[in-house]
């Protein structure tokens, strides 16, 4: 795209958001006074996502839990899963199996399944899991409806078609509402930890990194193990960290173990 001058906006950007009382105004910077730029206008998903983060951040005061799932056994069935079905078309994701995970968490720490209401908490009876799903017009984070009354096919396949229908723009206000608690997985990508920011009006999130083979003491030796990076943004007005740090050692021994979801 050709470079082009532009004198500096007027208003702040959208970065600054509201006013603070006592904070310095944004910079205000004439960036073309250093170089050649280009002036994009952001897509109205980042308008709204970024509107939504923002006030999700000042508001809510976040703590990051993080910690290790080895998914050494998952990641074998996993994959027997995907070879043994090849025909169905349906790819199993690891994904899939951490909406079933969360599922079993919530319910075993309800007031991650809550949200704030004044002085009191609404907690939920139903298990609705929104997953951040990465299109060419910004984050969005369409909701599995339901994942307790579903199995790990269905759960892929509907996840499947709804990332698709997310990086086609085509997902619908009841696509993205009604979520208890989210998962945002940059497996796919790369990185260790990170602090993802809650998605508002629930009260906890979970990200999710690359995972890697790493050598783990098993009591006589070191071996290798596939070790998946797990970071829980929490909500301190309703969750403390002792919960916070169970609910992530849970999260991770259902991963490590998948039988333990039946108990
Ligand atoms: N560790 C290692 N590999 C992983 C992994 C993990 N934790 N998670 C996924 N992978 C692998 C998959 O197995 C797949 O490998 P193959 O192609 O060899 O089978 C590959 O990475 C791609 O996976 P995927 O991204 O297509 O599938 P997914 O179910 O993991 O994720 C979706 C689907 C929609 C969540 C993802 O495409 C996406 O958009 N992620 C980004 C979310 C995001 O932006 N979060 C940040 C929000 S805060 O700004």
């Amino acid at each position: 795209m050709p470079a082009q001058r532009r004198s500096p906006p007027q208003r702040p950007p959208a970065a600054a958001g509201g006013a603070f009382p006592g904070l310095l105004p944004w910079p205000q910077v004439d960036f073309a006074k250093f170089g050649p730029v280009e002036r994009k206008d952001l897509s109205r998903i980042k308008k709204i996502s970024g509107a939504n983060l923002h006030r999700n951040w000042v508001v809510i005061p976040h703590v990051t839990n993080h910690d290790d799932a080895d998914i050494t056994d998952l990641e074998a069935f996993r994959v027997q899963l995907n070879k043994e079905n090849e025909k169905s078309g349906i790819k199993v994701t690891m994904l899939a199996f951490m909406i079933k995970a969360a599922v079993a968490a919530l319910k075993k720490f309800p007031e991650f399944n809550a949200s704030a209401d004044g002085d009191a908490l609404v907690l939920k009876n139903y298990f609705h899991i929104g997953f951040a799903a990465d299109t060419p017009n910004g984050l969005v984070v369409p909701v599995i409806k339901d994942a307790d009354r579903k199995g790990i096919f269905d759960i892929s396949q509907e996840m499947s078609a709804l990332a698709k229908k997310a990086r086609d723009g085509k997902l619908g206000p009841a696509d993205m509402s009604g979520g208890c608690f989210s998962i945002s997985s940059l497996g796919g990508i790369g990185g260790r930890y990170f602090t993802p920011i809650i998605n508002a009006p629930e009260v906890a999130i979970m990200g999710v990194c690359r995972s890697t083979i790493e050598p783990r003491w098993d009591g006589k030796q070191f071996a290798p193990r596939l070790i998946l990076p797990l970071s829980l943004s929490w909500d301190h007005r309703v969750i403390d960290g002792a919960a916070a740090a169970r609910f992530n050692v849970y999260f991770a021994s259902l991963l490590a173990d998948f039988r333990r979801i039946a108990l």
